[in-house]
């Protein structure tokens, strides 16, 4: 009943989790005698099926893939639950295992995409015939559409949120419904291909035309902020009341399925009801986090003297050097094609600028929290603690970039409310690596190396996302027309490049940015590669 409630949009997600919190807790309690009874009459009760479902190797999000098997087991469908960072091999020999109905897999950043590619393809091989359905904040409907689907002649199935997963499972179960579902489902990826092809190909500048169109800004000496000192400093124990301040809300909310500005969404006409619970229940869990110091918040962050050089962004004291990616669609209207490259003084002005790199995490603690509450068949609570240590992630991270740019000292004398902060009303950017400006997620290795970010607890897995998985991490820009942009669709102009200046063979570039690829990766002539541009 809960399960057709949320449905048909008469009940809202943070309801229904608690539900399956009550259902869950009774079947526990329930279960020895529910077994005796199978025992005794041999009568079991059916579920409506089984769905393996796994978090990609390489990621570690899953509070939206836990919600998903939530209202799923509500609906009597099982779910095996395999976690995070989850190799292909083991979701599909456990699918086999398990004589699973079908496969779902979830991912945050787009590395993970290359790796439901692989899975699909690994399905094929093998000549499995379940459905394979992909999920994550990550993954998209043209993404499936173009890139999976076509790897597995089975239906492959993008699924955008909780409420649409019932529907997508129960259409593709029922023998009735499954032909129409599949067909339509095809016809609609069919759609969406098409349209894809005609983006692509809208043309690029070429690579040398885009920097000729670079942004140009006008640097001299005094305009150069100095910060109060360079080099990596580590804030070992954050307190988290001087972070709760910075949180942004509205995303809390819209982790729940509740879209809205907070705190409009609070008086809602639809779901005010279900918001103000939620959030009293956040505030609850909240009070207990920092009374008893729960979660531990750090950061490592420091300055560095830097200077572009051609594309790069150089920091010669430390040795390091970031490769930037430029925008090469024709933009037009005379505006330039950015890189985050064109808001750091190129070292031909003769002028020492300065560069800002951070990471933070909130997740330390996390784990433990969330186990104590699994372990208590607590759903509600564990997404709750997992739901506010990304919030607490991305506070830290406002109240770390505010502290750094008083350090800087061009935010001094900055007064902002915490509405100004939500809408970045500062001079300054802290684009995140993964993030359009910088979609690269392989540059985190220099970042980490840079701030020696293992001191904080936060580490890299071999797909770039950090751990504990409530951690952000990127530069600090301090130019006051330094802003936000998105790289879009590159050339193979840009990537060879780009790839030799990394170092790195240009179709492992192409793996990092294939989201960014204006072409096919293997349809054009061979790329040189890092042992034939050294030499
Ligand atoms: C909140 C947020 C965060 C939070 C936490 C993320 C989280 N909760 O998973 C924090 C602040 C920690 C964070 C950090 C980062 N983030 Co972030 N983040 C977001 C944001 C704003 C919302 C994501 C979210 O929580 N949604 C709510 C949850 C419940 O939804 P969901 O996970 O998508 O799940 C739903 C569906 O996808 C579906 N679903 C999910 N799984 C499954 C599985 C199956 C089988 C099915 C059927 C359905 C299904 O149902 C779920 C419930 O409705 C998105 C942008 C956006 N609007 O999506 C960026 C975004 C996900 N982040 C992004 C990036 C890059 C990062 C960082 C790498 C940045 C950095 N360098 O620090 C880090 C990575 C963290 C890490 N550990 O490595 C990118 C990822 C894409 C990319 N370019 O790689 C995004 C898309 C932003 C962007 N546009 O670039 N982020």
């Amino acid at each position: 009943i809960v399960g057709d409630l949320f449905g048909a949009g008469k009940m809202f997600l943070p309801q229904v989790v608690k539900s399956a919190r009550a259902m869950k807790k009774a079947v526990a309690y329930l279960l020895p005698y529910m077994e005796e009874e199978k025992r005794r009459t041999g009568d079991a009760r059916q579920s409506h099926g089984k769905v393996v479902m796994a978090t990609v190797k390489g990621d570690v999000h899953d509070i939206g893939k836990n919600i998903v098997a939530v209202v799923l087991g509500c609906n009597n469908y099982e779910v095996v639950d395999l976690g995070v960072m989850v190799p292909a091999a083991r979701i599909l020999q456990t699918a086999i295992d398990e004589q699973a109905d079908m496969i779902g897999v979830s991912g945050l950043i787009t590395p993970s995409l290359d790796e439901m590619v692989f899975i699909a393809r690994e399905m094929e091989r093998r000549h499995m015939t379940l459905p394979l359905l992909i999920g994550g904040a990550t993954t998209s409907k043209p993404h499936t559409a173009v890139k999976i689907a076509p790897e597995y002649s089975q239906p492959v199935v993008h699924v955008l949120d909780a409420s649409r997963a019932v529907d997508v499972v129960s259409s593709l179960l029922n023998s009735a419904q499954r032909p129409g579902f599949i067909d339509a489902n095809r016809a609609e990826q069919n759609r969406v291909r098409e349209q894809h092809a005609a983006v692509r190909r809208r043309p690029l500048l070429t690579w040398e035309q885009a920097k000729a169109n670079r942004l140009r800004l006008d640097w001299r000496p005094d305009g150069i902020a100095r910060p109060s000192f360079t080099g990596a400093r580590l804030l070992d124990d954050v307190r988290i009341e001087d972070v709760v301040p910075f949180v942004d809300w509205t995303f809390f909310f819209s982790a729940w399925e509740l879209k809205g500005r907070f705190p409009a969404i609070l008086e809602n006409a639809r779901y005010g009801t279900a918001a103000r619970e939620l959030y009293e229940h956040a505030q609850a869990l909240l009070k207990q986090i920092v009374d008893r110091k729960l979660l531990t918040l750090r950061a490592v962050y420091g300055f560095w003297n830097a200077n572009t050089v051609g594309e790069d962004i150089v920091l010669a004291d430390a040795n390091v050097r970031f490769n930037m990616l430029r925008q090469q669609e024709e933009i037009g209207d005379g505006k330039p094609n950015r890189s985050l490259a064109d808001f750091i003084a190129p070292a031909e002005t003769g002028i020492t600028d300065f560069i800002g790199a951070f990471a933070v995490t909130a997740g330390i603690g996390a784990s433990e929290l969330v186990t104590r509450y699994e372990a208590d068949h607590d759903d509600y609570h564990a997404i709750m603690v997992k739901a506010l240590a990304d919030r607490l992630a991305e506070a830290c991270a406002e109240y770390l970039h505010a502290r750094a740019r008083k350090e800087w000292g061009y935010g001094a004398d900055e007064r902002l409310s915490n509405d100004d902060l939500i809408h970045e009303r500062y001079r300054g950017i802290r684009p995140a690596f993964g993030y359009p400006a910088c979609p690269d997620h392989s540059e985190k290795t220099k970042l980490f190396a840079l701030l020696g970010a293992e001191r904080a607890g936060i580490a890299l897995t071999e797909s770039c996302a950090m751990t504990p998985a409530a951690s952000v991490s990127g530069l600090y820009f301090a130019h006051p027309q330094a802003k936000y942009f998105n790289v879009g669709r590159i050339g193979s102009d840009q990537v060879d490049d780009y790839a030799r200046r990394k170092q790195m063979p240009a179709a492992e570039v192409e793996r990092w940015l294939a989201s960014n690829l204006a072409y096919e990766p293997g349809s054009r002539a061979a790329s040189p590669t890092f042992e034939t541009t050294r030499a």
